[in-house]
């Protein structure tokens, strides 16, 4: 890894020191070469289904039913899905950091396994995970690589009927805020990657790093809705520009 090296290919912003924690917050963008759709661009998930029907409590409480199968579809793609060269140069970026005793926080907003089956070693899923389903009574999760179904027993608890996805809709709070709030206060570098900056709180962690005064580069195929916020801007697919950005 030249990150910081001679050669570094973020001269000169790091030619004095290095950067040693690393944030990385990513988005759909970085699974979309995958094969995983995003969700706000032409023809993206939300274009084409009404996210307040299908990722909201308030629909899944209406409709069960519907919410479940548009997850247990979703989870059928990620199963087929196999990580692209965006996750396997994060996944060489973390081993890499560390060894120098740095780190790199890996931030997901992605529902998806890519980063972890690419090798990464600590991802921060602060929007869920579809393999996993949660019970409404004891809120344990549980491991779900296949169907989730309504009347499903909690493998926790046993309770009956109180089965739903593992993922955060609109109006829940993310999960992991404590952790991710302790890694941004303690940042050096933030990048974003593959995120088109409209949800929040995730959308506002870049002002967060401004305001510390860390630099903060976002890699995406175009300029996302806070792109303004950012101090340096690499646009592309994410196969191409994250292994270059971390080379
Ligand atoms: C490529 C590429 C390639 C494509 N290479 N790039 C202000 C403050 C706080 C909250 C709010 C607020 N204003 C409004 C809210 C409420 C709401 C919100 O943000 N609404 C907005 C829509 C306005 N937020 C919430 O409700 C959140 N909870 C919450 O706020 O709790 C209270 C709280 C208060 C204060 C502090 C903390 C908490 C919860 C949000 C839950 C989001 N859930 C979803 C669904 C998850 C399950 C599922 O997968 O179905 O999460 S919605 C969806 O959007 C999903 C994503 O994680 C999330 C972000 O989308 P992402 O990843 O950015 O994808 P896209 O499609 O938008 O962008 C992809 C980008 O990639 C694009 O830019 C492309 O160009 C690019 N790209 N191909 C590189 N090959």
């Amino acid at each position: 890894m030249r990150f910081g090296s001679d050669g570094c290919n973020l001269a000169p912003m790091f030619e004095r020191k290095p950067p040693k924690n690393v944030f990385v917050l990513t988005g759909a963008g970085v699974s979309a070469e995958s094969g995983l759709g995003t969700f706000r661009d032409r023809g993206g998930m939300w274009a084409r289904f009404d996210p307040m029907r299908l990722a909201t409590p308030e629909a899944f409480a209406a409709d069960p039913d519907t919410v479940i199968d548009f997850y247990n579809l979703r989870r059928r793609g990620v199963v087929a899905a196999t990580p692209n060269p965006a996750h396997v140069a994060l996944a060489r970026a973390e081993a890499a950091l560390g060894e120098r005793g740095g780190r790199l926080f890996l931030c997901t907003q992605n529902v998806d396994d890519l980063h972890e089956r690419a090798g990464s070693r600590a991802v921060v899923h602060m929007h869920g995970e579809l393999l996993k389903g949660r019970c409404t009574a004891c809120g344990g999760t549980f491991a779900c690589p296949g169907d989730l179904h309504v009347a499903d027993a909690c493998p926790r608890c046993g309770a009956v009927g109180t089965s739903r996805p593992d993922v955060v809709w609109f109006g829940e709070m993310p999960h992991h805020l404590d952790a991710i709030q302790a890694a941004l206060a303690t940042a050096d570098l933030f990048v974003a990657i593959g995120t088109s900056g409209a949800v929040y709180p995730a959308a506002g962690y870049v002002r967060h790093a401004r305001a510390q005064g860390i630099p903060t580069c976002e890699l995406n195929a175009e300029p996302s809705d806070n792109a303004d916020a950012f101090d340096e801007a690499r646009y592309g697919p994410a196969s191409e520009t994250v292994p270059a950005y971390f080379a």
